[in-house]
């Protein structure tokens, strides 16, 4: 029997939403959409108030619209509004990788710095609709990037920091940006990163960039090229402090942010206005229990979704106060998180399980040294958090005394999903629990049937939808199409698996696609295999996951060699940092096993179950071998496993 935790009387008094009200709001999200998103479309701000609200349809071409003929700015709602009943207030708590530097920014002053930014990129010639690439750390130019794209009308892609020179061109060039903005070097660690250094790589293959604002971080020796790069702060000084926001259409884009999927090229994920700012607002008040004045933290980087929603536009949409953390957990020490959240007097923190696991192995005493009185909300992203992971989290971080939010949602629906609502939930430690507002989950079986009561499947998501979920994948609508919308016609495909128990509650799986998770990274295994075959030593290689006891899972490639190669621990070495180069240090190989021959169907098929169950040191239970075109392959690919823990 899971152990039930229900909601503790102290937190229960100040919650914004019970029991009833979750109850009452989620049955009219279902049945009356357009009524239930046309009042709480009403927390933005809006130019030209929407007179439509819902116009979704999840078959035939797919199309979805919220708010379509309303107008707004996303940097408006963020700052503008705010000034006047809290421009002195703190918007961004920053803390650098150095435990000794830290910095408040005001509204007001972060309003001023997005104005002088966007008078600045529209001096460059930045108009409304063009792509801007941001490459920047975790530093509070990072959100003004965003907010004076927001406002200026330019669409943002971000890269993470920590993906190379041939990932980040790969990016630039599918959606043309005219501008890059990064910094000299970023900090993490105690150690740099040469973020510029990387952009002069990408740009040789880059034809579309203009101009490179350049933000000085660690002045650390770069190459500045005449014409094309500029220093941030130069600009900015020199730019007027005022700037007028330009107003754009509900369904205009926002951003664009590029995910790992199954096949092919990462996909450029794209958000617009309207429906995915009340989303991201409205999820981030009613998960986190949102109240004034409460010091919120989410550790994520804003190259990821988790960064792009709950660091910067729902907590800035809703004026609170968002913690912005340069540096990583385990810099100078272990207990770094902790003495943040004291140093701050955090409420609410939102983390991943791939760090309580490696938090958890540096023993409780890390934790228990420092105060975290003022934690009242604890929440999960990015994975599955297995049950001792969130006891622990619960017992030796929350004090007991504190809920946790397991929330679960993907870079494609722009917010949670599926998540505790703190104040109403009785909580299960590894269950996400149930659907947020306008959600419908529908789990089904492999052929597409629908499965009703308590189940394992395929998860879907119905219509109606909430208005946060992307629209369409940059450049390509009928891609969008195939890959979420084909699978099991009428519905949204996740790619995730659930179980759905005798309460209703979501337990999710984990990926039942070619979609791996490394530390609540997504990584497609056709990418590192594509990576691995460009190798000149390389043949052929197949990438699956296997269960990792910190990151979740691990990178497990089979490699099969060039005749006449020679397997060596160097040669292993230099594809590890291969594949580093092509994609970055997130996609580096755990294990390589040198695979004289790939188990296949008599058609050329890899058959990659056999890979999965050998990887995860299961060879007993490989299943049907039948079609295996060769068997011997397998005997030997199990005599060499490299996974025997
Ligand atoms: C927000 C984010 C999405 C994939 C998703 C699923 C996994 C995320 C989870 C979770 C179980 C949770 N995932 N949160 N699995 N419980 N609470 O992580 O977006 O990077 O696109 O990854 O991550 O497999 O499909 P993204």
């Amino acid at each position: 029997m899971t152990e039930l935790f229900p909601v503790p009387a102290e937190f229960a008094k100040q919650a914004l939403i019970d029991e009833k009200t979750y109850q009452e709001w989620y049955a009219r999200s279902v049945n009356d959409p357009d009524g239930f998103w046309g009042e709480h479309g009403k927390r933005l701000d809006w130019i030209k108030p929407y007179t439509k609200v819902k116009e979704v349809s999840y078959t035939g071409d797919v199309s979805i619209n919220w708010f379509a003929d309303g107008t707004l700015n996303v940097a408006a709602n963020c700052l503008d509004r705010h000034l006047a009943k809290r421009g002195d207030q703190t918007a961004i708590i920053w803390e650098g990788d150095d435990p000794n530097d830290s910095k408040h920014v005001t509204y007001r002053e972060l309003h001023e710095q997005v104005c002088r930014l966007s008078n600045v990129m529209t001096d460059l010639g930045v108009k409304k609709g063009d792509r801007v690439t941001i490459y920047l750390p975790m530093i509070v130019e990072a959100a003004v990037a965003m907010l004076a794209c927001a406002r200026v009308g330019a669409i943002h892609s971000i890269v993470f920091g920590g993906f190379s020179p041939d990932a980040l061109a790969g990016r630039i060039q599918d959606c043309d940006s005219s501008l890059v903005i990064t910094a000299d070097e970023g900090l993490r660690g105690g150690r740099k990163v040469p973020l510029k250094a990387n952009v002069d790589k990408a740009l040789e293959t880059c034809w579309s960039v203009k101009n490179v604002l350049v933000v000085k971080r660690t002045g650390g020796n770069i190459h500045m090229v005449t014409g094309r790069d500029h220093w941030y702060e130069e600009l900015t000084a020199k730019a007027g402090a005022t700037h007028t926001a330009v107003e754009m259409n509900a369904e205009d884009p926002l951003f664009i942010l590029y995910t790992s999927g199954s096949t092919g090229k990462p996909k450029g994920v794209l958000h617009t206005t309207g429906g995915y700012l009340c989303y991201a607002s409205m999820t981030h008040q009613y998960v986190f229990d949102y109240h004034e004045g409460d010091v919120y933290w989410c550790t994520a980087d804003v190259g990821w979704v988790t960064g792009h929603s709950y660091i910067v536009y729902g907590p800035l949409a809703n004026g609170a106060i968002t913690l912005m953390f340069e540096g990583i957990p385990t810099y100078p020490d272990a207990s770094r998180f902790w003495q943040v959240v004291d140093k701050h007097k955090v409420n609410i923190f939102y983390t991943a399980p791939t760090a309580i696991r490696s938090l958890m192995r540096e023993g409780e005493e890390m934790v228990k040294k420092t105060s975290r009185s003022s934690l009242r909300l604890l929440g999960s992203v990015g994975e599955p958090i297995n049950p001792e992971a969130w006891l622990w989290y619960h017992r030796v971080v929350g004090d007991n005394r504190c809920p946790i939010v397991d929330t679960w949602w993907q870079t494609e629906t722009g917010g949670i999903l599926i998540t505790p609502l703190p104040g109403a939930t009785a909580l299960k430690p590894g269950s996400a629990t149930r659907p947020f507002f306008g959600v419908k989950p529908v789990m089904v079986d492999a052929e597409g049937k629908v499965l009703e009561g308590a189940v394992e499947g395929n998860l879907c998501l119905a219509e109606p939808g909430w208005p946060g979920q992307m629209r369409t994948i940059f450049g390509d609508h009928k891609r969008f199409g195939e890959t979420y919308f084909s699978t099991y016609p009428g519905y949204y495909f996740t790619g995730d698996g659930a179980r759905r128990d005798e309460d209703g509650y979501y337990w999710i799986t984990g990926r039942v696609d070619d979609v791996i998770n490394v530390s609540g990274h997504r990584m497609g295994t056709a990418e590192v295999e594509s990576a691995l075959v460009a190798h000149p030593k390389v043949a052929e290689a197949a990438v699956v996951g296997y269960p990792h006891e910190i990151k979740g899972q691990g990178i497990y490639a089979y490699v099969t060699l060039i005749q006449g190669e020679e397997p060596t621990e160097e040669l292993r070495k230099e594809l590890v940092a291969w594949v580093r180069k092509e994609i970055g240090p997130i996609a580096s190989p755990d294990l390589i096993q040198w695979s004289p021959g790939l188990p296949k169907t008599r058609s050329g098929k890899i058959m990659r179950r056999i890979l999965r169950k050998i990887a995860e040191n299961e060879f007993g239970a490989l299943g049907d071998t039948s079609t295996l075109a060769d068997p011997t392959v397998v005997e030997d690919l199990i005599e060499n496993r490299m996974n025997r823990g």
